[in-house]
């Protein structure tokens, strides 16, 4: 057994440190390969049963045929006992048009009895919920309290180039800049972390990153639960590894392939249970995670209610049993309580049948109403459906070698050029290596974009909304209809923020 177990936690090391990627010169490089380097790298923290998680992945010999496609996940998530209720990030609304945000350092008690060092947004560990409204214009007033340089990049929105926050909008320690836009899109969900070139996983590891609400006439008039705290939830999913000393030492856990980790935080909170009355709740999915991608599924099997895309809402509720979101993207469900039994237990799991989060459904005065069937007009025109590919993208590699179009990042290169206001189609092509590949979730800053196809067919109904954020398998070849409504350089990359670090990373200038 013990033999077994020391071949286990070699095979686990092998992975989390190597994985499939080539270089990991990079990380050994590392100024702070240093003692907790090395004590976090005999895994000693991992429980049997995480060893024998991997043993058992090992003997199903899935090795080579998901070695890669599951190379995102090869360590499984501990249940969530339940212990914690969910923590609910503060609402933050403009006062006079202006919204103060600053990224700050501190330290937040995420585990019992212990101080861990984190950053966040206006408190010490995540951020609030930005809340705006259609048409309104608005002031992001931004601070970096930091002892290091970093950006604020507002995921999903629509917005000049040059207040986009992406690795040239450096703010220095101390440094306090206005971001002035009007919010020019739909009712959505969005989302905020740093872009920093070279530091953007590691801050975000740390905890910077929150939420953006958009509200709209339509998203305010149509009945849908949107009583925040009450039937409505966010839920910003991050997987972490903690030390021995209960830290987050990012550079301690550092994959090259993307970092991951055995411990689950919803909003901050770790062991989390939510508590619901019987009725329809609607629950907002971040996947703010680096690298982990996540299958939500209901433990008894029912059916849920997909409402929205990453930017906006789908055109009716579209049932679902499972819902797969990789790093970046959002759905918004309804889940109807009030056909629950109070006595079983309902959590939300993954693909692994890892408890996520249990909900405890308390009988309380509960609305009763139906939700609207009717949401959105969104739609793929004929002419979309036509128009020729005018910019092919072809995602290759892992580790250090990954690449877009042969070339990684370059802030001095301008890789595409687009014409405002233009719709181009853009085909995303991710390249199988001798390994088979990984998933990528390709993202483009300052859009919301239609998928047009996927591998030449019609996307499926739940893909069918406003998207930042698409998954592309390797193999896959994904059509879109992008069109950019204001004008700067912005971003495109793999949202496995790790491959952002190592170079998978475009630069597109709206003219
Ligand atoms: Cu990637």
């Amino acid at each position: 057994m013990k033999s077994k177990l020391l071949i286990a936690s070699l095979l686990v090391g092998a992975i989390i440190m190597g994985g499939c990627s080539a270089g990991n010169s990079e990380s050994n490089n590392n100024s702070n390969m240093d003692h907790s380097t090395m004590s976090s790298m005999d895994h000693s923290n991992m429980s049997d049963e995480e060893m024998k998680n991997m043993e058992g992945m090992d003997n199903k010999d899935n090795s080579m045929e998901n070695g890669h496609a599951s190379h995102n996940n090869p360590l499984a998530l501990n249940n969530s006992t339940g212990e914690n209720e969910l923590a609910l990030p503060p609402i933050i609304e403009p006062k006079n048009g202006i919204v103060d945000i600053t990224a700050q350092q501190g330290t937040t008690e995420i585990l019992k009895g212990t101080k861990t060092e984190t950053y966040g947004y206006n408190g010490s560990f995540l951020g609030p919920v930005i809340r705006i409204h259609k048409d309104q214009t608005v002031t992001f007033r931004t601070k970096n309290a930091l002892s290091e340089p970093t950006t604020f990049h507002w995921h999903g929105l629509e917005i000049p180039g040059n207040g986009d926050g992406g690795p040239h909008q450096v703010l220095e320690p101390g440094v306090t800049e206005d971001v002035n836009f009007t919010v020019n899109q739909g009712a959505s969900t969005l989302w905020f972390h740093p872009h920093p070139e070279g530091a953007t996983a590691e801050q975000v590891y740390k905890g910077l990153a929150g939420l953006i609400y958009i509200d709209d006439e339509n998203s305010q008039k149509i009945n849908l639960p949107n009583e925040y705290g009450v039937n409505d939830f966010p839920l910003v999913f991050q997987d972490r590894q903690f030390t021995e000393e209960k830290q987050l030492n990012y550079q301690a856990v550092l994959n090259e392939d993307g970092t991951i980790g055995d411990t689950l935080l919803i909003n901050g909170t770790v062991n989390p249970k939510l508590t619901v009355g019987k009725e329809k709740i609607r629950l907002r999915l971040l996947n703010g995670s680096n690298a982990r991608n996540y299958t939500f599924k209901l433990n008894n099997g029912a059916t849920f209610q997909q409402i929205a895309t990453d930017g906006g809402f789908l055109n009716q509720p579209t049932d679902m049993k499972e819902i797969t979101l990789t790093p970046g993207e959002r759905a918004e469900v309804i889940v109807d309580f009030s056909k629950m039994d109070d006595k079983t237990d309902i959590a939300l799991i993954n693909e692994e049948g890892i408890t996520l989060l249990p909900f405890k459904i308390e009988q309380k005065a509960a609305s009763t109403s139906n939700i609207a069937q009717k949401l959105n007009d969104f739609g793929v025109t004929e002419e979309e459906k036509t128009l020729p590919v005018t910019k092919k993208l072809e995602l290759f590699g892992m580790g250090t070698m990954v690449s877009i179009n042969g070339s990684q990042f370059d802030m001095n290169r301008i890789d595409f050029t687009q014409k405002q206001g233009d719709t181009e189609i853009w085909e995303i092509y991710n390249k199988p290596d001798m390994m088979g590949g990984m998933t990528h979730p390709f993202h483009i800053h300052g859009t919301q974009f239609k998928i047009v196809s996927i591998d030449g067919k019609e996307p499926p109904l739940n893909l069918k909304g406003w998207k930042d954020t698409v998954s592309v398998e390797a193999g896959q070849t994904v059509k879109l209809a992008v069109k950019f409504n204001n004008k700067g350089i912005y971003m495109f990359h793999c949202h496995v923020l790790e491959h952002e670090e190592n170079g998978m990373m475009g630069q597109v200038e709206v003219k």
